[in-house]
């Protein structure tokens, strides 16, 4: 009887660790025990910061500091707030962006490859360019909607700007994204008609975080339009990039992976010094849209 209770106590205080282990990072004063006792988090560790700290160990540690006077907030307010909060940044130079994207977009297997967004190959660095078989600067937010071009403002915000195939490139042109269409030649199972173009599956998330964060990033203060998400395609030079319902599912669909994460990462500490708030907070979508 003794030593059944002192197993049952055993693998109880087993899984009291594993728990402990597993969700010490996040929220430290749950399950910090009186003998490894850390000392307790300051007043700002409320209700909604633990909440949101599920995301990930990252955005926790970001919610105390840099999304402080968002946390908490839903809507307008939030999507203010978060404005506020990213239009702190460095800005770069279009020509700068070259080697951005080279540290930004790195192949985890391979340091002298960048992986191409919409094909998902991996291809040398050295051949950026404007020839087939070279990769690009890709704007995701298609430049034309809102004219913004390429000096520096939106249109070298690293943010939106991925490496792609020169050829795949062109064909995603200036279209809008939405589900549907043909497959595209070399581009990794992405889609497209006449209006609309469908990444792949494992960047439609990102796709859309980073279509999000433009809009929340540009509100039409700083001389560039107010770039905003709506429910249309077809939506030309105007300031707009649909489809907003299908980008709200992709991500959902597709939440931040770690090379996602990174790239936020890199560019917070290397380049632009702001992040895209829907890679820390993919539900912070649904919260304002
Ligand atoms: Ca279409
Ligand atoms: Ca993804
Ligand atoms: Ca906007």
């Amino acid at each position: 009887m003794l030593a059944i209770r002192m197993r049952t106590r055993r693998r109880k205080a087993v899984a009291f660790a594993t728990t402990a282990a597993l969700t010490a990072l996040a929220v430290p004063a749950l399950t910090a025990s009186p003998a490894t006792a850390a000392p307790e988090p300051p007043a700002a560790a409320s209700a909604p910061v633990a909440a949101a700290a599920a995301a990930t160990a990252v955005a926790a540690d970001y919610d105390s500091t840099y999304y402080r006077n968002a946390i908490g907030k839903t809507g307008t307010a939030l999507k203010s707030s978060l404005h506020t909060i990213i239009s702190s940044q460095t800005k770069l130079s279009y020509s700068a962006v070259w080697n951005a994207l080279k540290a930004t977009d790195q192949d985890p297997n391979n340091s002298g490859n960048v992986i191409l967004l919409y094909s998902g190959v991996s291809r040398s660095k050295s051949l950026n360019g404007g020839n087939t078989g070279n990769w690009n600067r890709e704007h995701v937010w298609a430049k034309s909607h809102g004219d913004f071009g390429t000096s520096t403002g939106p249109g070298t915000d690293l943010h939106h700007l991925r490496p792609t195939d020169v050829q795949v490139n062109s064909i995603r042109g200036n279209k809008d994204f939405d589900n549907g269409g043909s497959a595209v030649a070399n581009g990794g199972g992405s889609l497209t008609d006449s209006d609309s173009f469908e990444p792949r599956d494992a960047v439609k998330g990102d796709v859309a975080r980073m279509i999000l964060y433009m809009a929340v990033r540009y509100e039409g203060g700083d001389g560039w339009a107010d770039l905003e998400p709506n429910n249309s395609v077809n939506n030309g030079s105007n300031p707009y990039m649909g489809r907003l319902s299908v980008l709200k599912q992709w991500n959902e669909q597709d939440p931040p992976d770690a090379f996602e994460k990174r790239r936020n990462q890199v560019i917070h500490d290397s380049y632009q010094h702001n992040r895209n708030p829907f890679v820390d907070h993919p539900e912070w979508v649904e919260a304002i849209w």
